[in-house]
């Protein structure tokens, strides 16, 4: 455990201005109405603890699905209810720093969710998103939900087989397969805020760092907030680019094999089964 005497004024933390100013460009998006999107971002503890004192838990929330392989991990997440337009006027309130507990059954508040305030209604599939992505990747650190108006609508219009999506997605900009080599998953409609959800947004997340949640909107992982945002911001570009073009003639289009020869000439393995080339 880190010494916390003479810890630094929580507000100049990095970590809380990264979440203010990400989720205020997210609300100008058009893509977090009302309390729409979470976001939940693992974080270092000797960082945290240069801001706020993590000897003092203020205090302590049960989980109903235990995260063992958490244990000990700090998060700084959104409010469950909480309107991300709000955050950057307010951090405290909408925002809270946590530390799962040692044996994964509950998290400690150590600042933060002011007035009884409770993590994001979708920690589930974050914390179990968290797990898998760090098993293939350490360097993980986001897990990042928003209602990306393009990707849901698409979800109405579009086959849901998460290969057929991800072509489509591919063919729709260029640089789109060098982004997301690793394609889209998507999930079957499942209530939100469930466990269930949870498990199977954390099982597509084994191989994936974006899963779509059909009419709800689209889980994205990485690990920093520029490239998580950035890999939803491309794949919302090329919903919206599908979804100007669906319907209408198609004179040209990027094809499998100039698909193929951009992920050569910029060294990345698309997901197989897709191109056929
Ligand atoms: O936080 O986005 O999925 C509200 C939601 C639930
Ligand atoms: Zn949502």
């Amino acid at each position: 455990m880190i010494e916390s005497a003479g810890y630094i004024s929580s507000v100049e933390a990095p970590f809380i201005k990264e979440m203010s100013e990400i989720t205020h460009h997210m609300w100008m998006q058009g893509w977090d109405e009302l309390n729409g999107g979470n976001i939940s971002y693992l974080l270092d503890e000797e960082e945290v603890a240069k801001y706020i004192n993590v000897l003092k838990p203020l205090r302590t929330i049960n989980l109903n699905f235990p995260v063992t392989e958490l244990a000990g991990k700090y998060f700084i997440v959104t409010g469950s209810g909480k309107y991300f337009r709000n955050v950057i006027k307010d951090p405290e309130a909408n925002l809270g720093v946590l530390r799962v507990s040692g044996n994964g059954d509950s998290v400690e508040v150590l600042w933060g969710l002011r007035n009884g305030a409770v993590p994001t209604s979708e920690l589930a599939s974050h914390f179990m998103s968290h797990i898998e992505r760090l098993k293939v990747d350490p360097t993980h650190r986001i897990v990042l939900h928003t209602h990306a108006t393009n990707v849901i609508a698409m979800t109405f219009t579009h086959d849901l087989d998460e290969l057929k999506f991800t072509k489509t997605l591919w063919e729709m900009c260029t640089e789109c397969i060098v982004v997301f080599p690793d394609g889209v998953s998507v999930i079957p409609w499942i209530v939100p805020g469930s466990s269930e959800i949870g498990r199977k947004t954390a099982n597509k997340m084994k191989d994936h760092r974006i899963v779509i949640w059909p009419h709800h909107g689209i889980f994205g992982t990485g690990s920093t907030m520029d490239s998580t945002f950035g890999l939803i911001e491309t794949v919302e570009k090329a919903a919206i680019v599908y979804n100007l073009v669906a319907g209408k003639e198609i004179k040209q289009r990027i094809t499998d094999q100039q698909l193929s020869d951009l992920a050569k000439a910029f060294n990345v393995t698309p997901k197989a089964g897709i191109l056929e080339v």
